[in-house]
């Protein structure tokens, strides 16, 4: 094999609710359109509040290329560092009625698998019950029934590293060898799920870039991802819009695109299977170009 041949991807089939399959592959990343129904999410709070203007947005992103939809009522922005106390805890019936009417009225239109950003069992329930297609759980079951609702529905989950509460997260970062610690939490994590009845080929592992982690910590956990694509689950990559592309970018989260970008590049590179991005129009195209030079050798 020479230096510039791939390795055999690693490809995964994910089943959702109603016997409906979801197929990923290592390095060639499906795109998760982001849908944020709140008033503060930290790249576009309040511009998707009202139901209309999110399931415009979220209709905008399918036509735009979005192979799924995340749907998130309550921001996740970790406090302790540069979103200040971080976001606001929102009771589970504030989440649900901002999440039912949007998620409803998308089942009805689209086949599309919908992903819904919660970290409460109750949340996530009723909205399997509502027709949603799988769970992006960013505390990794930190709700004790989350795992027994997931398990119950068959359905995918992701687990996202965090260490933490989500208020202080950022306040006291301390990792001796970030790469090797996430990826042997991520495999806690996924035991924890196995545990608790989740079918281990339905797990899909997230370093969860940005939440209690530094800038520099976040881009080698960018570089290393081969590391914790070694773990053999499938891997979702969010780092759209995040303040360790800022930082280096010195703008703000709706002009950080290069960034998002250069940072899509690494996730597929380094076999990312599922990419959470804001910019779905632009992300589509950039690894359209980025897979076609990856994939030459095997066509010319
Ligand atoms: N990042 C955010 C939210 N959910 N889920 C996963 N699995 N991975 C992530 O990296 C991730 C996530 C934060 O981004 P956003 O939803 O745009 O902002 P906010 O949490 O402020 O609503």
């Amino acid at each position: 094999m020479t230096a510039t041949e791939r390795q055999p991807t690693a490809t995964w089939s994910l089943e959702l609710p109603g016997g409906r399959r979801l197929g990923l592959a290592a390095g060639r990343p499906r795109l998760l359109g982001v849908v944020n129904i709140t008033p503060d999410s930290f790249s576009d709070g309040g511009r998707w509040l009202a139901p209309a203007a999110a399931i415009e947005q979220a209709l905008r992103l399918v036509e735009e290329g979005a192979e799924l939809l995340d749907l998130g009522a309550e921001s996740t922005r970790p406090g302790g560092g540069v979103y200040g106390n971080g976001a606001a805890e929102v009771p589970p019936e504030d989440e649900l009625a901002r999440l039912l009417p949007v998620l409803e009225a998308l089942r009805a239109r689209l086949e599309i698998p919908i992903s819904i950003d919660t970290r409460k069992a109750e949340v996530a329930e009723r909205c399997l019950a509502a027709g949603a297609d799988l769970i992006n759980d960013v505390s990794a079951l930190g709700d004790p029934r989350m795992g027994e609702v997931v398990a119950a529905a068959g359905c995918p989950v992701v687990l996202m590293h965090a260490r933490g509460e989500l208020a202080t997260m950022q306040a006291a970062i301390s990792f001796r060898d970030v790469v090797a610690e996430v990826a042997q939490e991520l495999r806690s994590s996924r035991d924890a799920g196995v545990a608790a009845g989740i079918r281990r080929e339905q797990i899909v592992l997230d370093p969860g870039l940005g939440f209690g982690k530094t800038g520099p910590q976040n881009r080698r956990l960018l570089r290393e991802l081969p590391a914790l694509a070694a773990l053999g689950s499938p891997l979702l990559i969010g780092a759209s819009r995040k303040s360790f592309l800022g930082e280096i970018l010195a703008a703000p989260p709706d002009d950080r695109l290069p960034g998002s970008l250069a940072a899509a590049a690494w996730a597929a590179a380094g076999g990312a299977a599922l990419l959470r991005v804001h910019d779905v129009a632009e992300t589509r195209r950039f690894l359209a170009v980025w897979q076609a030079i990856a994939e030459a050798e095997v066509a010319a």
